[in-house]
Formats: structure tokens, C-alpha cells, sequence
């Protein structure tokens, strides 16, 4: 008799055509529409399930897993994997994968666009042209900051933060200063143009911060008032990576008594909600979790997550080695010292667990 095909769920609507490859191999069945699951839908989605395709939104502990006896493989769609609680995914010997370095430029992109959108006001200009003000105008109208030439700091240094270091040295002649959990090469750090500093001369020398580290427990809220405090004076602060390490309470403070001049966020700590206090602000550029949304991006995402399932269930040129594995070990976080907290592979630049 011959054994049963497998069967996947894929939780949300992503590119059919790439999606339908898993038919080759394994019963899939994929949700039409989009869903917003709770815990029990979830455990409910993976009961009969041998490996699940899902998204950030899908969060997966002991909980879901306890019953889901036949789960072998869970392939995140997107680098960052906080979503999966990996120490439980580990224990009850499911792999799980993600989706690195096909969406490096993509959200390397986008944290420039935000920061470019914040320090010269774009988004408020559009706004206030729409409402019809232009009349107002005057010299000083829509007076923003620099980025050329200016100090831009960097929180985290896997592949997007090297990425994004790039463009502001060699792109737009910034002195590029970053903070990360291991200092790179000297090599890397030349190719990239930037300079390791410790986390608080980071907060008091950049004009531009952009943050692009992984969440966990430990980077929770990394950015809140003590560190806001010690930030510049009219510093733009960008979120691409996860909402959960910005105090958004404290930010909103920030930006609406002066103490930093603009801000652009593209994730949130509640997303999809976001918090009145920071939609109530001008000088904040809000876009709903865009940083890889590019089309060749978002495919070459969801075709590594395929490869990746196909081969952690044992099947494809890669049948038993899916590219990037995730566990528990990779998980590690920065630190506001500089220590290390973890082991990891950073000193390559090669982050599995980094989040955007
Ligand atoms: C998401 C991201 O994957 O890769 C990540 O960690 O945050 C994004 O690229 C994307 O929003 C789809 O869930």
C-alpha cells in the first residue's frame, strides 16, 4: 500500500502558482481568503497536518502544537520568527524555516524610504497640500532634516542593517555608526562603511536611527524613555523591524514634546492596530508592514518557504535538508552593553534569527 501523502496547511491567501508545487507531493489545503486566526483555530488548522506554510501572523507554541500530533515542519514566510515559539517547536521535534536574504534590499528599501519620508516630512507635506493649505506657505513651511551628510545609526547589523549601511555611505555620504549583539570583520565593516559603537553613543551621535534587530524577550522595548532620553535632540527614529522593541507610549511622548523631530514605523507592538497616540501625530510616517512587499520579493519569499517545507517533509532536490533552519540556539538578542546574549553566526553578517 503505498503511504499516505502528507497534508499542509498553508494559512493565508499567498501566490497560488507557487503554492501549487506542494501538490506534487502533499494534500494541501490552503486558506481562500485571509484570516485572522485565534489559538483554537489555529490548533484546529493543524490537528491532521504533517507541515503548515504560514505568516508572522500566525503565532505557534506548545499550546497549538500539543495537538498536533502529525506536525513534522512549519515554513515561516519572512525572516523574522517570533511568531513561532522555536525552544517548543524544538522540543516536540518540529523544524521550522524562514526566509532570509531574498528580502535583504526589498526592506533595506524601505527602511531608507521611511527614513527619507520622516526627516524631510514627506508624509506631513502630502497631507497638508491635500487639506488645501498651500496657500499658508511660507519659507519655512515643511523645514525637515538632512540625510545626506548626516550621522545615520544603526541597531542591529545582520543583512538588512549592512544593507542599509550601504546606501547611507556610499548613496548619500553618511557617517554610518551601528550597535549589534558582535562586532563585524573589519573587512565587512570597511565594505559597508560603518563603525561599531557601543548602545549609547549610538542613541547620543546619530541624527537618524534606524532599528533592524531581532525581537525577543530580551530587546523588548530596547527604545523606550531612558533611551529616547539619551537620543539627539531632533533625531528621526525608524522602526522596520518589530513593533514589540519600541516603547510606543514613551515615542509618542518624544514626538509630540519636541524631544525627537519625526519618526517612521512600519510595524507596530498590537499591529494590525496602532495606537491613537502615535495616529494622532504629524510628525510620525506610519505604513502597515510594507518592508519586503515588493512582487518579485514577496514570490521569492514564499517560493524559498515552499522549498524549505518540501524538503524538511523529505521531498525535492533538497529532500532532508531545507535551507534555512531555524532553532532554538540561533535565537539570540542584542544587548544595550554589547554582550552577547546567545550564540549565533553574526560576526559573518549571516543572522538567522534577525527579524526584518
Ligand atoms: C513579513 C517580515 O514576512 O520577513 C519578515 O520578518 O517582517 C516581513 O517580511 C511579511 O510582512 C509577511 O508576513
Amino acid at each position: 500500500m503505498a503511504a499516505a501523502r502528507p497534508r499542509v496547511w498553508v494559512s493565508q491567501p499567498l501566490f497560488d502558482d507557487i503554492v501549487d508545487q506542494l501538490a506534487a507531493h502533499c494534500d494541501v489545503d490552503a486558506a481562500a481568503q485571509v484570516v485572522q486566526y485565534d489559538a483554537a483555530a489555529i490548533a484546529a488548522a493543524l490537528r491532521d497536518a504533517d507541515g503548515a506554510l504560514v505568516t508572522l501572523n500566525e503565532r505557534i507554541g506548545a499550546t497549538e502544537l500539543a495537538a498536533a500530533p502529525r506536525l513534522r515542519a512549519i515554513a515561516n514566510v519572512g525572516v523574522g520568527y517570533n511568531n513561532l515559539d522555536i525552544a517548543a517547536l524544538d522540543a516536540a521535534g518540529v523544524v521550522a524555516t524562514n526566509t532570509p536574504d531574498v528580502l535583504t534590499e526589498t526592506t533595506a528599501d524601505l527602511g531608507f524610504a521611511l527614513l527619507m519620508a520622516a526627516a524631510r516630512r514627506i508624509g506631513e507635506s502630502e497631507r497638508w497640500l491635500r487639506e488645501g493649505h498651500w496657500r499658508q506657505w511660507s519659507f519655512s513651511t515643511m523645514l525637515g532634516a538632512d540625510v545626506h551628510g548626516s550621522t545615520l545609526g544603526i541597531l542591529g547589523m545582520g543583512r538588512i542593517g549592512q544593507a542599509i549601511a550601504r546606501r547611507g555611505h556610499h548613496g548619500f555620504g553618511m557617517k554610518v555608526l551601528y550597535h549589534n549583539r558582535s562586532r563585524l570583520p573589519e573587512a565587512v565593516e570597511r565594505e559597508v562603511g560603518a563603525r561599531y559603537v557601543d548602545f549609547d553613543a549610538l542613541l547620543a551621535q546619530a541624527d537618524h536611527l534606524l532599528l533592524v534587530l531581532p525581537y525577543s524577550p530580551a530587546s523588548h522595548h530596547i527604545i523606550g524613555a531612558a533611551a529616547l532620553a539619551k537620543m539627539k535632540p531632533g533625531a528621526t527614529l525608524v522602526n522596520i523591524a518589530r513593533g514589540g522593541l519600541v516603547d510606543e507610549l514613551a515615542l509618542a511622548d518624544a514626538l509630540a514634546n519636541g524631544r525627537l523631530a519625526a519618526a517612521g514605523l512600519d510595524v507596530y507592538e498590537g499591529e494590525p492596530d496602532v495606537r491613537p497616540e502615535l495616529l494622532a501625530l504629524r510628525n510620525v510616517v506610519l505604513t502597515p508592514h510594507i518592508g519586503s512587499a515588493s512582487q518579485a520579493t514577496r514570490r521569492a519569499m514564499v517560493q524559498l518557504a515552499v522549498d524549505n517545507l518540501a524538503a524538511a517533509l523529505g521531498f525535492g532536490p533538497q529532500a532532508g535538508r531545507p535551507s534555512n533552519p531555524v532553532t532554538a540556539k540561533q535565537t539570540t538578542a542584542i544587548t544595550t552593553t554589547g554582550a552577547i546574549a546567545g550564540a549565533g553566526k553574526a560576526a559573518t553578517g549571516k543572522r538567522p534569527g534577525t527579524s526584518a
